[in-house]
């Protein structure tokens, strides 16, 4: 079961589907270390297209970390519906996850999503870490503790 931290969210985590779970639990454990607010939500950009949308409306969050295999639009329909940074992470569900890069990666110019490598839950959670220290400096000092393991 992922945590919710009860602060208002810094940090938005939707999954594609309950079977990104594992994926999305790495990015929260690091949060969780970090002591970086979240929330978790689990939306298809294919299967709930007007909750997503209504979701990426509401969240207080500053960015969005998006997690998705297949064909994996999520992290691309977040970023056509927001200014706020999206980093993908795309899952290896099919053909070792090279699908989903591909469609994280490719994006047309104008709309930037930032893609991890396939599975690399963690190293989104890191980067947005980075993206958030820009404007906090405790969180500056948490990063340096938290080395590069
Ligand atoms: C994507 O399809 C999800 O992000 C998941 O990685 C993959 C498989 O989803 P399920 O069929 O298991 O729900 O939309």
């Amino acid at each position: 079961m992922l945590n919710k931290r009860k602060l208002s969210p810094c940090v938005s985590i939707v999954m594609g589907s309950k079977s990104d779970e594992d994926v999305a639990s790495k990015a929260t454990k690091v949060l969780d270390d970090l002591e970086i607010s979240y929330e978790v939500k689990v939306l298809s950009a294919h299967r709930n297209p007007k909750e997503l949308e209504k979701y990426i409306e509401e969240t207080p969050a500053a960015l969005f970390i998006a997690i998705a295999g297949l064909a994996a639009h999520l992290p691309s329909f977040i970023a056509s519906r927001t200014k706020k940074p999206v980093i993908g992470v795309p899952v290896s569900a099919k053909l070792g996850g090279l699908d989903a890069l591909l469609s994280i990666t490719q994006m047309p110019s104008g709309v930037p999503v930032a893609s991890v490598g396939i599975d690399n839950s963690k190293n989104a959670a890191l980067l947005a870490a980075r993206i958030l220290a820009i404007s906090d400096r405790s969180l500056i000092e948490k990063l340096e503790k938290y080395g590069n393991s």
